[in-house]
């Protein structure tokens, strides 16, 4: 028989295993909250099947995937990435995955897109909005709300765009699934231990870091961060299951970890178009590169370091 000391400690023990876990549920819930409200402010709906596109083995077929970084407008590197992408496959069709940005900021973005909708509508490729999707968006609605409101300069070229053209890019998911390959793709970024479904869009679109803290009574919880000031490169803290491909970062480049890969290598500014093919048949992705044709365009950055050197 216990003993009246033996009974309260077993007692106190339940009364605080059942606190932990109305806290764990209560913390859930409150994520969950949280996600829901930050997405519905930031116009998002609360239809996630809409915003997480899952492609199938069968839809696939035996094609082998290549998921390509951040575009930018750079038609003429995508066509070059994409011969080379199927030299290195025998010649096989390719099933492409865009990893967000393909527009803005290059030298034809309508091309871009004119492309991937005919890929698109042949069930030969599939593709997640950037913030730079979000952004030409939030031109759209501007455009369309003020009768006379007029695009600043860097988004002229949207008055080529027609009515198609933005409903096309308002379809564009925020994750791409492929479950055969044990793969997720996504612009910028996620917070590992949290479901797709209850991840913030807006950080999907444009996070970098993640954020580490250790609060009362939550335990351990994590910060997304568009600037990447505060934490550590997101992918250094993803656990999976996934490996996740991912674009957005091109100031750290190129980056292989175990389980994420980034992708941009800062084409537009001169720099490379990644891709890498997965073919369920081989062993490893193979990662396969071109160089820009030009410095598309200057970064903010790039040009305080010129005008410094000069
Ligand atoms: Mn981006």
């Amino acid at each position: 028989m216990p003993t009246a000391l033996e009974k309260l400690i077993i007692a106190c023990v339940m009364m605080a295993a059942l606190l932990f876990n109305s806290l764990s549920l209560l913390r859930e819930t409150i994520q969950l909250l949280l996600v829901q409200i930050k997405n519905s402010v930031s116009g998002f709906s609360s239809n996630s099947h809409l915003h997480h596109e899952v492609v199938t083995q069968s839809q696939i077929g035996d094609r082998p995937v290549f998921i390509v970084g951040d575009i930018h407008g750079c038609f003429d590197e995508l066509q070059e990435l994409i011969e080379a992408g199927r030299k290195s496959t025998n010649d096989r069709e390719l099933y492409l995955v865009c990893a967000g940005d393909m527009l803005n900021k290059g030298p034809k973005s309508k091309e871009v897109l004119d492309f991937l909708r005919d890929l698109m509508q042949r069930g030969m490729a599939s593709a997640v909005r950037g913030n730079h999707e979000r952004a030409i968006l939030n031109q759209y609605r501007l455009l369309s709300g003020e009768t006379d409101y007029t695009l600043p300069k860097r988004y002229t070229y949207l008055n080529e765009f027609n009515r198609d053209d933005f409903a096309f890019i308002e379809q564009l998911p925020y994750s791409v699934s492929i479950p055969h390959l044990n793969a997720v793709i996504v612009h910028a970024g996620l917070v590992s231990g949290i479901p797709l479904h209850r991840q913030s869009c807006e950080d999907l679109c444009d996070m970098r870091n993640v954020e580490m803290t250790i609060s009362f009574p939550w335990g351990l919880v994590a910060t997304a961060h568009r600037v990447p000031v505060r934490g550590v490169a997101w992918a250094t803290q993803w656990q999976g299951p996934q490996h996740v491909y991912f674009g957005h970062d091109c100031r750290r480049g190129l980056q292989q970890l175990p389980l994420a890969t980034g992708l941009d290598t800062g084409c537009v500014y001169g720099g490379q178009l990644t891709g890498v093919v997965l073919d369920g048949n081989s062993e490893s992705p193979r990662l396969l590169s071109v160089d820009a044709r030009c410095q598309h365009y200057r970064g903010k950055r790039q040009a305080l370091l010129e005008e410094q050197n000069t």
